[in-house]
């Protein structure tokens, strides 16, 4: 048992990687690929289509230079490094894609996506920037509508409400499971480390085969639950238990991580995109499915929404229920939204009386050693 437990966590933090292989046979079948984005993309329209989604968004700094020939320097390291894999045709993933998805959420990737489609075939889709304002939630739902639309002309397929709502029932399940295996870490001790648990999140949307998804996150969990029942405990009962909130992180970002449980803490649960904004909530299975996306999807607590209260009662619940003794809060270089709602988020959990640190960084290692100390200070006064 001790020895399957990483070769199963392996298989999900190489799963980007291993992925491309997937895809390309994929490809070779004829499926057709859409690339997107962000979170707010109704991913269940693409499988309903018969079409295969992947996330574009790159995690790394290597094609940044090469972004930055078009784009400016001071732009957000998400936007830099997707385009620059996308001028370098360096990510089989964006190569693979007949569709890009866009989403008008932050500027920079509004405007990035104007460039994109000298390269790509991109569709953008208009989300609104409020979710209580009169006509938001029409507005979207008309949006999702003609999304499905470009989906069927795109690649001559029929959208029928029952192809949407399985659709709907099998990504639900996905977010069931995703959600019981990091809310695995409400133990205490938790039984992985939030390294691993952000492995297993990240990996999973490169996993493209949905019956072995399923199958592979089933077994991943049970093997977790047998570790713990058989009294295995990687992570030392003292660690203080911190929640992670902001920009998505993965990839090069990892090193906050990686800095925080070196300091002795250990992250319990991810707010952000990579974890529960993702997989918290259920979408509506009974009733009408376009409606069910439109009021979930619209619902989703990211910055870029004015104002934003769902992100705050994710984040307040997140700390309840994993007993969070901090929390950490990471915004990428030159996102303005994360950025300037940092004295939000500050302000709710002063109120709560949970510590708060908010960091500022990039795809480089440049800053890992001064992110060290902070996190040192930080974990120090817990
Ligand atoms: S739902 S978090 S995936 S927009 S690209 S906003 S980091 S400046 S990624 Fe996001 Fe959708 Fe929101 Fe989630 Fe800032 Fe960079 Fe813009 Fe970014």
């Amino acid at each position: 048992m001790t020895s399957e437990l990483p070769a199963r966590f392996a298989s999900f933090s190489e799963a980007r990687q291993n992925g491309f292989l997937a895809m390309k046979a994929l490809k070779e079948e004829g499926k057709g690929v859409v690339g997107t984005f962000c979170t707010y993309v109704p991913v269940e329209l693409i499988t309903a289509a018969g079409l295969v989604p992947v996330g574009l968004c790159s995690t790394s700094d290597e094609t940044i230079g090469d972004a930055e020939k078009e784009l400016p320097r001071n732009l957000c390291p998400l936007i830099k490094s997707s385009y620059g894999f996308a001028v370098t045709e360096k990510c089989p993933y964006m190569y693979f894609s007949d569709l890009v998805v866009g989403e008008t959420t932050c500027d920079g990737k509004v405007k990035m996506y104007e460039l994109l489609g000298k390269l790509k075939d991109v569709y953008v889709m208009e989300l609104p920037r409020s979710q209580s304002k009169a006509g938001a939630k029409q507005n979207w739902l008309r949006e999702i509508h003609a999304f499905a639309r470009k989906l069927e002309e795109k690649f001559g397929r029929t959208i029928s409400d029952e192809d949407l709502r399985r659709a709907i029932r099998e990504r639900n399940r996905e977010r069931a499971l995703l959600k019981e295996l990091y809310e695995l870490s409400t133990a205490s001790p938790p039984p992985v480390s939030g390294l691993r648990q952000l492995q297993i999140l990240y990996g999973s949307q490169f996993k493209f085969v949905y019956d072995e998804k399923i199958r592979e996150l089933s077994e991943t969990i049970a093997s977790i639950r047998a570790e713990y029942a058989a009294g295995n405990r990687p992570i030392s009962a003292h660690a203080k238990r911190v929640v992670i909130t902001g920009c998505p992180i993965g990839g090069a970002t990892e090193k906050l991580v990686r800095v925080l449980e070196e300091a002795g803490a250990v992250v319990v649960a991810y707010e952000n995109c990579t974890g529960a904004k993702q997989f918290d909530r259920q979408l509506d299975e009974t009733g009408d499915p376009y409606e069910a996306l439109a009021e979930y999807y619209l619902a989703i607590g990211c910055s870029v929404m004015s104002p934003n209260p769902n992100r705050l009662l994710l984040l307040g619940r997140l700390c309840e229920q994993f007993a969070a003794e901090g929390v950490v809060e990471m915004t990428l270089q030159s996102c303005h939204t994360y950025a300037v709602e940092t004295e939000t988020v500050r302000g709710f959990l002063k109120g709560r009386g949970i510590p708060f640190l908010s960091v500022e960084t990039d795809y480089s290692q440049g800053d890992t050693e001064q992110l060290r100390n902070r996190a040192a200070a930080f974990v120090e006064m817990l």
